[in-house]
């Protein structure tokens, strides 16, 4: 059984959670005039107004004292100088290297790893050069203009949400495409929009094992050789962002073509790596740099900041208050820009791969909640759909709202409008709406009495419902970085106060290997031992497709 619930700190914000825990934020709001002073920061380009979370003075002070306990900043360091931290696999964990280059040394195994960083990071820009001036083309001479990067999970997602969010800093006329799913439609609707002339696909897996990825760039090769291709041509069209050199060789891309990565980063935190070229691709060397700059700012933060004024650190804590003390087992995430319409699928798998556990770091079963489910939309479109539950459901949801001051797009006062929602939703869901509140519109609308009734309880706000509120001035590649680091480094305090490792991830590669098992008898072959219901589909599957 983890011990992290015996110590003092961890009992004491028990205690509070029955008391302070259950006081009225418009209460804490009403009691205390410098509470948005005193609960909110700014890093790196961010602001973070965190006074409408669940949190008192007392609470706060209970949080900071349990990150001391369980000693956040000993891991954050033991983090950074490379200890291997990911104890399950025997990594290091150090994505914060690929960002800060100006810090001089990186070490794992006593090695330092800068010098590889560097390397990677001068081919990746030089190749990136030679794609948009001309100088690298296709094997019939034509510009690259189109991308299909081909990879899943933190191969492909990073630099999805990257290229969509960073979408006005595009380059003219340069496309860039995603493959992930194994679904054939997903391959096929994308293949029918491309010319193979003008067309780099670039194979982005760490293991370069994964069935999906390796189906989809087995057709892709398959494709272009069909649509007049050839064998030599395929070193123009075809490169791998990968750690394993071996198997790019056997797959027929010459590892000229390889850009490498190591085990030390992660994939869920690889957009940094290697694998965020097609982001560099589509948007120039420059703005990617930015974007590793404005993380290796969250970093800087992260790594100097006292606990009471880390914004990631405390976003943490308070995460696991509304989490393991307050039973909230949800986090909603809620971007008002439609540029970041898949920042939230991006944070599922950040969050929920990395803090989706159970036992400790030493095997022992949790006796608390660990991390949360994240779901999400964009703003304002979620408010027509689910929000409903957010201030009325049975459930308390605690919810990140998100938005830019200034737009990429000033239409009419359309900005206006979107940042007013952003405003109200926090403000309404804090607040709520009691019953007198509910009973004098009622009155005002010329109601009366079994009219108001009726009514009144289904128009009552319970309010008390937690939101973060994160500003930037605009949504820039320095800002988006600093922003994915801001989640990192608050997933990775979670792991730490719940004493989990949040870079291990045993259910996906638990994935991977099932599929695999069913997949010969798809095809025809001898039926294994299954459960009855999965016999059951197999069979039903294998008539249905006339087998
Ligand atoms: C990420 C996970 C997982 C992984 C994919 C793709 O942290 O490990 O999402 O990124 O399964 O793996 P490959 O990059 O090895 O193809």
């Amino acid at each position: 059984m983890s011990s992290r619930p015996t110590l003092p700190e961890w009992q004491d914000l028990q205690d509070l959670s029955e008391s302070d825990g259950q006081r009225h934020l418009r209460d804490l709001f009403a009691e205390d005039p410098g509470r948005f002073g005193r609960f909110s920061g700014e890093a790196a380009g961010l602001f973070v107004d965190y006074s409408k979370t669940r949190i008192t003075s007392r609470v706060f002070e209970g949080l900071v004292a349990l990150g001391k306990a369980v000693g956040i900043e000993a891991r954050r360091d033991a983090m950074v100088a490379g200890e291997r931290i990911n104890v399950t696999e025997n990594r290091a964990v150090l994505h914060v290297a690929l960002r800060d280059t100006a810090k001089g040394k990186y070490l794992v195994d006593g090695v330092d790893v800068m010098g590889d960083i560097q390397t990677v990071l001068s081919r990746m820009e030089e190749f990136c050069g030679e794609v948009h001036n001309g100088t690298r083309t296709g094997a019939t001479g034509k510009p690259l203009t189109t991308v299909v990067n081909i990879g899943i999970g933190g191969s492909d997602l990073g630099p999805v949400m990257v290229t969509e969010a960073l979408k006005p800093y595009d380059i003219e006329g340069r496309r860039t495409f995603f493959v992930s799913n194994v679904d054939g439609t997903h391959m096929a609707q994308t293949l029918a929009q491309l010319d193979p002339e003008t067309t780099l696909f670039v194979i982005a897996s760490k293991t370069f094992t994964t069935q999906e990825t390796m189906t989809n760039a087995e057709s892709a090769k398959a494709w272009y050789l069909e649509k007049g291709g050839t064998e030599a041509g395929i070193a123009n069209h075809f490169i791998a962002l990968s750690t394993n050199e071996e198997a790019v060789s056997a797959f027929g891309i010459d590892t000229e073509n390889m850009f490498p990565f190591w085990d030390w980063v992660g994939g869920r935190y690889s957009l940094w790596s290697a694998i965020g070229l097609p982001i560099a691709l589509q948007l120039g060397w420059d703005n990617y740099r930015a974007l590793l700059d404005g993380a290796a700012a969250m970093d800087r933060h992260f790594e100097a900041a006292p606990l009471e004024e880390n914004l990631p650190a405390l976003l943490g804590l308070i995460g696991v208050w509304h989490r393991s003390f307050l039973g909230m087992a949800t986090n909603a995430v809620l971007p008002y820009d439609q540029y970041l319409h898949r920042l939230p699928a991006y944070l599922q798998q950040a969050d929920m791969e990395s803090n989706g556990k159970g036992v400790t770091l030493s095997g022992a079963a949790v006796s608390y909640p660990t991390g949360p489910i994240l779901f999400g939309e964009p703003g304002t479109n979620g408010q027509h759909a689910f929000y409903q539950l957010i201030h009325q459901g049975t459930d308390v949801i605690p919810c990140d709202f998100i938005a830019p001051a200034q737009s990429h797009n000033p239409l009419g006062d359309h900005h206006e409008k979107l940042l007013a929602n952003f405003l109200a939703q926090p403000e309404a869901l804090m607040r709520g709406k009691t019953v007198t509140e509910v009973t004098t519109d009622l009155q005002a609308e010329g109601l009366e009495g079994h009219e108001i009734a009726d009514l009144a309880n289904h128009k009552v706000f319970p309010g008390n419902r937690p939101t973060v509120s994160i500003l930037m001035e605009k949504l820039t590649p320095a800002t988006l970085g600093a922003l994915i680091a801001l989640y990192e480094h608050r997933i990775f305090t979670q792991s730490v106060v719940w004493d989990i490792n949040a870079y291990d991830q045993w259910g996906v590669e638990q994935g991977k290997v099932l599929a695999k098992s069913i997949l010969p008898e798809l095809k025809g072959g001898e039926a294994t031992r299954h459960d009855a219901s999965t016999a059951g589909l197999i069979e039903k599957i294998k008539a249905m497709r006339g087998m």
